[in-house]
């Protein structure tokens, strides 16, 4: 392990704690520090809206079992927001690949520089765009607690733009330079520059949206930081391997918020003998139901195309690998293999498509098994949902839709579904969204609700509170103190 690359313990005498051994190169601690000043604006002018003195915060200042996790009040400007790598396999080699068994690499090599650069400016591009999506929702959080966990992402997907941002300044030159003061430019839902995935471009404007973001969208990042995490470039490996273990807070926040949304509407559901909920306060089903269907579809585009040769040539390159790559029983080459996609097939005779499934090779098939194995993961959440409905003893369930719903990515784009996965034909689908997606009607009232609990220890009438609070903190802790 070469001492320029690695040291354990931060250097909190920096502007910018590190574990980079950012000091022995002052050209890119000069570039990272004229850089921050202007995520400083942009953390003034786009991130949180609501004024606090301080949250209770988790602040990274080792990787280390003790250091990722320091808790304490903290005035959200002056967050250390810090560039952390988990720590260096010094014999770690290439998992996949035409590389495969080859040391992995700590530069990049050129012919893969276009590609890589790409990469890294799309996964940064979807944090500083998740903080401006969540901007507004502290004004409505229904509890402490709950504002507490929101800033606390908000920070963490901060850092995590910081975290792209030195492998673009460290690793590519002026252009990444470049690549990264664009990252501050371009916003959520700008009609001149918007971000650039669709997801990120889709307003996040209540804690329903909210959770269910957390639990959909966060989760496409969780697989798509694990496919980088196999990356034979080696110092984005290592910053994913980092970023992962915070992420699992932000899935931790969508799972339990939703199970606390639907013990509540269950809650009330009971007391008032009724299906009907609207009105009394909590969510009825069918509206979590449609907030599912539109945040699990747009995070499933998010994957990509069902076929990609961009994500063949990635995996091909060593870029990207597979989700637990080494848990793989097979030759990490693919290029032999062969995979059922989603598809459109022509009906013969008549004319029809319908939604179906081809065999494509395993490499241009890549996008389709990340998404698969997101998909089983989802899966997990809508089971853990439909037991608080077991065992409240409510009938109803909740479920995922079918792929070909909604889709505006991938085969599916150019045709409308159920969310039973029966293609409508042309017209329908105009006259009956609104069964399955969220209405005007059904947005006004999720907003109603919106009404905001800032007192310690009191909670919103439409959300149950955490079963454990943070930290070992109770409930009642006093998480933010507000400006
Ligand atoms: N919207 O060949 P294809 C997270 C474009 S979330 C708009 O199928 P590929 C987080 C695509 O760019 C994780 N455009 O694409 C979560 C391509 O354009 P060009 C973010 C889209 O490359 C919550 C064209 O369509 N990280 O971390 O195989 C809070 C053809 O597409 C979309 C990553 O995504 C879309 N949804 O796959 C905070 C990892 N999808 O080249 C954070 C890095 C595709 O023809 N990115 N297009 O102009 C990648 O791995 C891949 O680029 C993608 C796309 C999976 C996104």
């Amino acid at each position: 392990m070469p001492a320029s690359n690695y040291r354990a313990a931060a250097d909190y005498t920096e502007k910018i704690p590190n574990n980079v051994s950012l000091h022995e190169d002052r050209r890119l601690q000069r570039a990272l520090e004229s850089w921050q000043p202007n995520f400083l604006t942009w953390w003034q002018t786009m991130g949180p809206t609501l004024p606090t003195q301080d949250v209770y915060l988790r602040t990274a200042v080792n990787v280390g079992r003790d250091g990722w996790a320091q808790f304490g009040h903290v005035a959200m400007p002056e967050y250390r927001w810090g560039i952390f790598l988990a720590e260096r396999d010094a014999g770690r080699r290439v998992g996949f690949g035409e590389h495969k068994g080859e040391p992995v690499w700590d530069k990049v090599p050129g012919e893969y520089r276009a590609e890589l650069q790409r990469l890294i400016v799309i996964q940064g591009d979807t944090e500083p765009a998740s903080v401006e999506q969540q901007r507004n929702l502290g004004a409505t959080a229904p509890s402490l607690y709950d504002l507490r966990n929101l800033f606390q992402v908000n920070v963490e997907e901060g850092r995590h733009l910081w975290a792209m941002v030195y492998l673009l300044h460290a690793y590519f030159g002026r252009e990444g330079r470049e690549e990264a003061e664009e990252l501050l430019h371009r916003n959520s839902g700008s009609l001149d520059s918007p971000r650039i995935l669709g997801a990120f471009n889709e307003e996040t404007p209540d804690w329903l949206s909210f959770f269910m973001f957390t639990y959909f969208t966060d989760r496409d990042g969780k697989y798509q930081l694990g496919t980088l995490k196999e990356s034979a470039f080696d110092p984005l490996s290592r910053t994913c391997e980092f970023m992962l273990k915070e992420e699992a807070h932000h899935m931790m926040v969508g799972t339990t918020g939703i199970d606390r949304i639907v013990q509540r509407t269950v809650e009330v559901m009971r007391e008032h003998d009724t299906d009907d909920v609207a009105g009394l306060g909590a969510f009825p089903l069918p509206v979590i139901q449609k907030y599912l269907n539109f945040h699990y579809s747009v995070s499933l585009d998010l994957f990509g195309g069902d076929t990609s040769t961009n994500v063949a040539n990635y995996y091909t390159a060593g870029l990207k690998g597979r989700w637990l790559e080494d848990r793989r029983k097979d030759d990490h080459k693919l290029t032999d293999d062969s995979i059922m996609v989603d598809a459109l097939s022509e009906d013969a005779g008549n004319g029809e498509q319908s939604i179906g499934q081809t065999e494509v090779s395993a490499l241009v098939g890549l996008n389709t098994d990340l998404r698969r194995e997101y998909i089983s993961d989802c899966q997990g959440g809508v089971k853990r949902w439909n037991r608080i409905l077991e065992e409240g003893g409510v009938a109803q369930r909740l479920k995922l839709p079918h792929v070909a719903f909604n889709r505006k990515v991938g085969a599916f784009a150019g045709i409308e579904a159920t969310p039973d996965g029966e293609k409508l034909p042309a017209g329908e689908w105009q006259r009956r969204q609104g069964q399955w997606l969220p209405t005007d009607v059904d947005k006004t009232y999720v907003r109603s609700l919106m009404q905001p609990v800032h007192q310690r220890g009191k909670i919103a009438a439409w959300i149950a509170p955490p079963r454990n609070g943070i930290n070992g903190q109770p409930f009642d802790y006093d998480y933010v103190h507000l400006a």
